[in-house]
C-alpha cells in the first residue's frame, strides 16, 4: 500500500464547520477571540483571577476557549503536509518519561479495554503488523520549537478500529499510556481516526529504538509531539476527556498544529 496522501478523507469533513473556519483565517479567529474575551472580562480580573496550574484563571479559560477551537477546526480535510523521503532525518530523543525501567520486546503486548467495558484485549506487535502499511514523510513537532521531518511506517489507528471493534461508535476519547503509566495522551476521537494517526513501528526505515519508543508509538502529525506517546502500552476510550501528561503541566489539551 503507497499511501503517503490518503486517496479520500476516511471522515466526512463537518462542511458547515470547515465552510465557517476558512471565512475567518484561523490566526485572525485565534488572535481575535482572544482579545475579545479578554476585552471583555476585563485586564483587572486576568492579570488577579486565581491560578489554575499556574496559569491565571481567565487566561486559563481563553487558553481552554482556543483549544476548542482548535478541536473544531481539525478534521480529516486538514492533512499535515508530506515531504519527499530524501528529506528525512533521525529526530533527538525528546523526553523519557515511562521510558525508564527495561522492556522485553517479546513479552510486550498492547492492552486495549473495549468502550463498552469488559476484559482488556491484548495485542502483539504482528498483529499491528498485519494491518495495512502506511508509509508517510512528515514533520515532527516539538512544542519547545525545534522540527524534524521523519519517514515513519505503522498501521492506521483507524484501520486497528475497523479490524478490532473495540471502541463504540459513539466512543468520543482515546486514552493512551505507557505500561507504566506515567506517560499519559488524550485524544478525541476525530483526532484518533485521522488518516494521518498512525500505531508506529518504524521510523526512517528501521524498527523504533528503545529510546523512540519501541516497539510502538503513536503517530499523528497534525499534532505536537507531544502527543506521539512513545511505548504504548494501554489502550482506552473514557466517556469523558481523559488527563494528559502535558496538559496536566499548563498546555494545551488539543495541542494541534
Ligand atoms: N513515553 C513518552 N512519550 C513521549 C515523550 C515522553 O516523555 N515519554 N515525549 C514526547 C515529546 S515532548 C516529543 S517532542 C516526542 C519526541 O519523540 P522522539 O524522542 O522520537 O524525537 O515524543 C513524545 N512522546
Ligand atoms: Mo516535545
Amino acid at each position: 500500500m503507497s499511501a503517503n496522501m490518503p486517496e479520500k478523507p476516511l471522515i466526512p469533513a463537518d462542511d458547515a464547520a470547515l465552510a465557517e473556519v476558512r471565512r475567518r483565517s484561523r490566526r485572525s479567529f485565534l488572535v481575535g477571540g482572544t482579545a475579545a474575551v479578554l476585552g471583555l472580562l476585563g485586564w483587572r480580573w486576568a492579570s488577579t483571577g486565581s491560578e489554575a496550574d499556574g496559569i491565571s484563571r481567565p487566561l486559563r479559560s481563553v487558553l481552554d476557549a482556543n483549544g476548542q477551537l482548535a478541536g473544531e477546526y481539525f478534521s480529516s480535510a486538514h492533512l499535515a503536509p508530506v515531504y519527499p523521503k530524501s528529506r528525512a532525518r533521525m529526530p533527538r530523543t525528546n523526553g523519557r518519561v515511562g521510558l525508564k525501567t527495561a522492556l522485553d520486546p517479546a513479552a510486550w503486548r498492547l492492552r486495549v479495554t473495549p468502550s463498552a467495558g469488559g476484559a482488556a484485549r491484548e495485542f502483539t506487535l504482528a498483529d499491528i503488523q498485519a494491518l495495512p502499511r502506511i508509509e508517510m514523510t512528515t514533520e515532527l513537532k516539538c512544542i519547545e520549537g525545534w522540527s524534524t521531518v521523519v519517514t515513519w511506517a505503522g498501521a492506521r489507528f483507524a484501520d486497528f478500529l475497523a479490524r478490532f471493534p473495540l471502541a463504540d461508535a459513539a466512543a468520543p476519547f482515546v486514552n493512551l499510556t505507557t505500561p507504566d503509566g506515567k506517560y499519559y495522551v488524550g485524544l478525541d476521537m476525530a483526532s484518533a481516526l485521522h488518516p494521518q494517526t498512525l500505531l508506529c513501528y518504524e521510523m526512517n526505515g528501521a524498527p523504533l529504538t528503545p529510546e523512540h519508543g519501541a516497539p510502538l508509538r503513536l503517530v499523528t502529525p497534525v499534532k505536537y509531539g507531544i502527543k506521539h506517546i512513545k511505548r504504548l502500552g494501554t489502550i482506552s476510550f473514557p466517556p469523558q476527556r481523559p488527563a494528559d501528561y502535558w496538559a496536566d503541566r499548563g498546555y494545551d489539551w488539543h495541542s494541534g498544529l
